[in-house]
């Protein structure tokens, strides 16, 4: 710790002692960039670029001490002196360059890569403003710009730009790479693009601004929207710019290395991350023949360096961009598209397999399927529903490209750097072999009746609750029993991932101890979620949990067995306080609706139990964990899709028929709520739910609820419980992103690892 010592001496001329927490973060920031750059990086002749336009990296300190392997000891030499890592951490602002799951996942995907030791970059944007900060008044959410980037960052100006052409004008970016540790291993570089003339102090009130100043401002923000493009246009430009300075900067690095451009793909292999990057593929074409090479063959070359992830089938999701956009836009892609659907439509004349169809719209999975080597979804059922529905017609023509990779999350962070008292529990029993080789915790299963082992468990759960306690009364001000069933739901706010389910279950529960049925042990059910700005329901849902918070919490009556928290600001740095603590885990999207979930593995893994629908990674959690070890609810994916077909759900049979769901419905318009709420946004959701219900919450109440009640009912023996949980934490060693990545290498990527 002698250098580390000497940075406090040499930058503020004072001993770690006397400084303060926000000194002690500096100096450990440019001290860990220090070691990082010391670390040296993976290269090799042929590399992964994963382009994508989020990398939602969460906070870079702790992690990086953990991947460089001096976390202990960094915190050991910290308290000696008085001082807190964990206090140290709070300071760090949080880059939420992204909106959740896609996001998440490339960042779990680079600390992945780098441990592997494979040779990788991630491509994307720097992003001067994250995804906005959620504030909550009146029981409604409100959106604030949030900056992370400080005099200090874990930027570093890479001294490289270009010039990247747009109608009528060019702009000049700018690139900053940050280091990623591999854990225990070298580093790789995320890339992000962005322009020098970046004008942060256009942003007004809230997080509006003139948008006729956004081409100057390209990079100031990251569209706000989950499975939605709304501000269509604005994100051309912006898709635009990372990709052509992603092509422009992986022929330069495949030409440094001996590349002649006709064997491309032996240098360089391009993961496409969903269709945000997918204009890379004309935009290389357009290069490689700008520098002499023939148009079929330049199709040829770029097919076999492209592969496409996609991470959704919500048909608001995927993107269809105008002819006209483009053309305002980047009039000089319009050509090679052109050409590359007149190409397809040579060879198959079927309507739904073209890139251009016949409004006009520009389908970019279509062209990232027709061009790219590889089509692969993030769970075997969300595959599975591609092949068999959503993508059929590309599937009978190439059904070689198709393949499965279910998701992953990094154990690193969502193990090591969240849940350290677990983490040295589970190394006491099984050395750290697990903390490289995830399926190592499988061992854990030789514990099972161990009456020690699941004492020490439920004691790691407990502590874990009072921790998250003191956050949660931090955040929201709310006191809650900690020794209640913690039963949490946290990700973005979606109708199809169905909080208003939840909410409609602890109305009924409300109703029910209102009656005099009182429950047999206390629960607290705990929310984070932010809604995209513009989508009104996801908003009116916000809403209601707001209002049964203030109604519940403040009801003596019902107050002693449950509480209803909704944490302000969800993201990442909230998620690693809230994960650890959880005893239920709401997976309950609409079956066929979720791809994957990544939230569901992060819960399994601390040692919550799976109450979930079985739809995307839930069905793979089910398989590993048995049907003892999980709680599954609601129909089917294939029911649902088949609902879907004969447009056969009606919302108001159930309404009517049903007088336990009219009366939790009705309550949302009912004079409690309305004493709280505002009454357009409860009459609005109400009304949704009632005669609309797209994503079919009535269809599931009855059984959630019968499913939900059971597990509460089990929780109660905690023996078996613990057992539960073990068996969660010792299956979850298949969900590592270690694993995911390593079937990406074999399958798509090809890449030697260095060790
Ligand atoms: C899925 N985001 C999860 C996760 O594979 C899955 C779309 C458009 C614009 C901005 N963001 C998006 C997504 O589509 C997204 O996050 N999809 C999620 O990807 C990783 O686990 O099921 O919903």
């Amino acid at each position: 710790m002698e250098t580390l010592s000497k940075v406090f001496e040499d930058k503020y001329n004072k001993n770690v002692k006397d400084c303060t927490n926000e000194e002690i973060y500096h100096g450990l920031l440019s001290w860990t960039k220090e070691q990082l750059k010391g670390r040296g990086y993976q290269d090799g002749k042929k590399k992964i670029y994963y382009i994508s336009a989020e990398f939602l990296i969460g906070k870079l300190l702790s992690n990086n001490l953990i991947n460089l392997g001096v976390y202990d000891e960094v915190a050991k030499y910290l308290k000696e002196n008085g001082k807190e890592l964990s206090m140290i951490e709070e300071i760090e602002p949080e880059p939420s360059l992204g909106n959740g799951g896609l996001g998440r996942l490339a960042a779990c995907f680079l600390d992945s890569i780098a441990t592997l030791g494979l040779p990788g970059e991630g491509i994307g944007l720097n992003y001067h403003l994250g995804l906005f900060k959620q504030e909550f008044k009146d029981h409604l959410q409100f959106e604030t710009p949030n900056p992370w980037i400080e005099p200090e960052s874990w930027l570093t100006d890479a001294g490289i730009s270009y010039y990247v052409p747009f109608k009528g004008f060019m702009l000049k970016s700018t690139l900053y790479d940050i280091d990623v540790a591999g854990y225990e291993n070298k580093a790789i570089k995320l890339r992000l693009f962005d322009i020098d003339i970046a004008d942060e102090s256009i942003v007004g009130e809230g997080i509006s601004f003139d948008k006729k100043d956004l081409l100057h401002n390209l990079t100031l923000f990251l569209y706000p929207d989950d499975s939605d493009d709304a501000g269509r246009k604005l994100r051309i430009y912006q898709q635009y710019f990372m990709v052509s300075n992603a092509a422009q900067l992986i022929l330069d690095e495949a030409t440094a290395k001996g590349c002649n451009l006709h064997d491309l793909a032996d240098y360089a292999v391009i993961q496409i991350n969903d269709t945000h990057p997918s204009m890379v593929i004309p935009e290389l074409i357009r290069l490689l023949t700008e520098r002499g090479i023939e148009f079929e063959e330049a199709c040829e070359i770029v097919s076999h360096v492209c592969a496409y992830t996609n991470h959704t089938i919500l048909a608001e999701a995927l993107e269809k961009w105008p002819i006209s956009y483009l053309e305002e836009v980047v009039p000089h892609l319009m050509p090679i598209i052109r050409k590359l659907d007149e190409r397809i439509k040579a060879k198959y004349t079927q309507e739904n397999l073209a890139i251009i169809d016949k409004n006009d719209l520009v389908h970019m999975a279509h062209m990232d399927i027709h061009y790219g080597f590889s089509i692969n979804g993030v769970a075997s059922l969300h595959t599975d529903i591609l092949k068999e529905t959503e993508l059929h017609q590309f599937y009978e023509i190439y059904p070689e490209k198709f393949n499965n990779k279910t998701n992953g999350i990094t154990f690193r962070r969502w193990l090591l750097h969240c849940n350290h008292p677990l983490t040295e529990y589970i190394t006491s029993m099984l050395g750290d072999g697990f903390r490289k080789d995830s399926f190592e915790l499988d061992k854990m299963l030789d514990f099972k009746g161990n009456q020690d082992v699941l004492a020490n468990i439920l004691k790691i759960k407990q502590d874990a609750k009072k921790r998250c306690a003191e956050f949660i009364k931090a955040n929201t001000g709310e006191e809650i029993n900690t020794h209640s069933v913690y039963d949490i739901q946290i990700k973005r706010l979606h109708e199809y991932k169905r909080q208003q389910l939840n909410a409609l279950y602890i109305i009924d529960r409300y109703l029910k101890i209102k009656a005099g049925e009182k429950p047999q042990r206390p629960v607290t059910f705990i929310f984070g979620a932010k809604a995209a700005p513009a989508y009104v329901i996801a908003k009116d849902i916000i809403h209601l949990i707001l209002c049964l918070q203030e109604l519940i919490n403040n009801d003596p009556e019902v107050s002693p067995y449950m509480k209803v928290v909704m944490v302000e600001n969800y993201n990442v740095s909230a998620a690693e306080k809230l994960i650890p603590a959880c005893d239920i885990s709401e997976q309950i999207s609409l079956a066929s609706k979720e791809a994957s979930g990544t939230g569901n593995m992060k819960f399994m893994l601390n040692g919550a139990v799976t109450l979930g629908t079985m739809d995307g990674a839930n069905v793979e959690i089910s398989q590993l964990v048995g049907k003892d070890n999980i709680y599954i609810f609601g129909e089917s994916s294939e029911q649902v899709i088949n609902h879907y077909e004969k447009a056969d759900y009606c919302a108001k049979d159930f309404y009517d028929k049903d007088e336990r769901i009219r009366h939790a419905v009705d309550f949302i318009i009912g004079n409690e709520l309305l004493a709280i709420g505002s009454e357009e946004h409860l009459r609005r959701l109400h009304h949704e739910i009632v005669s609309k219900d797209w994503f079919m919450t009535l269809l599931d109440f009855e059984d959630y609820a019968k499913v939900k009640d059971q597990a509460l009912c089990d929780y109660g023996d905690r023996t078996a419980w613990a057992e539960k949980m073990l068996v969660n934490i010792a299956k979850a060693g298949y969900f590592s992103s270690d694993r995911t990545i390593e079937e990406y290498n074999r399958d798509i990527w090809h890449l030697t690892a260095e060790k």
